[in-house]
């Protein structure tokens, strides 16, 4: 099928929903013969950037390499769509100012600390609450909000399904697919 290739770049907090989103956008993309593939922690974070950890000096590091790859995977013809909390904006900021205009797609996944909390589907928010993970996002380290992402998603409000229409009407609207 013919699109462009860009960047999906999901930012929210652990439990937000990017991983799930990503995944099931990456299968709409598939149904509709679209090659997309999906960046995320299982492949990323647990490879490239295994001796890389949650400092700020880290998570800068594993959001540089990320969008390295991410620009490779549009070079080669992709949209690759990246589920990585990454919450620093001066980081996303490095991973848009890599790709050419309008080929970083950054959408919010929004949903409330507290939700995230109660679903704390790994048991990591109740670990970090004890003291046991240090520089836990949202809890003992900061997640910045995006000022102006092209896309939100309020994913407390939709289903996976209502989620992944959302982007792909976006995608439609910006002649991408
Ligand atoms: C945040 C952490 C931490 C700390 C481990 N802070 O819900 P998960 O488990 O599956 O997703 C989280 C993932 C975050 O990795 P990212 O590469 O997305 O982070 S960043 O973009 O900030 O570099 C969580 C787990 O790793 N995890 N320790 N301290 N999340």
């Amino acid at each position: 099928n013919d699109h462009k290739s860009c960047v999906i770049w999901l930012t929210g907090l652990s439990g937000s929903g990017k991983s799930t989103i990503a995944n099931a956008l990456d299968k709409r993309l598939y149904e509709m013969s679209i090659r997309s593939y999906v960046l995320d922690g299982d492949n990323i974070r647990h490879g490239l950037n295994k001796s890389l950890g949650f400092s700020p000096e880290d998570r800068k590091e594993n959001i540089r390499r990320i969008a390295e790859v991410a620009k490779l995977f549009v070079d080669a013809g992709t949209i690759s769509i990246t589920a990585f909390i990454s919450p620093y904006r001066e980081d996303r900021l490095l991973a848009r100012n890599l790709l050419e205009e309008g080929e970083f797609i950054e959408i919010y996944v929004k949903c409330p600390i507290e939700q995230c909390e109660q679903r704390d589907p790994k048991g990591l928010y109740k670990k970090a609450r004890r003291g046991e993970i240090p520089d836990f996002t949202g809890i003992s380290s900061p997640y910045e909000e995006p000022d102006s992402p092209e896309l939100v998603i309020e994913s407390n409000q939709l289903t996976v399904d209502e989620c992944v229409d959302q982007i792909v009407d976006f995608l439609k609207n910006r002649g991408i697919v």
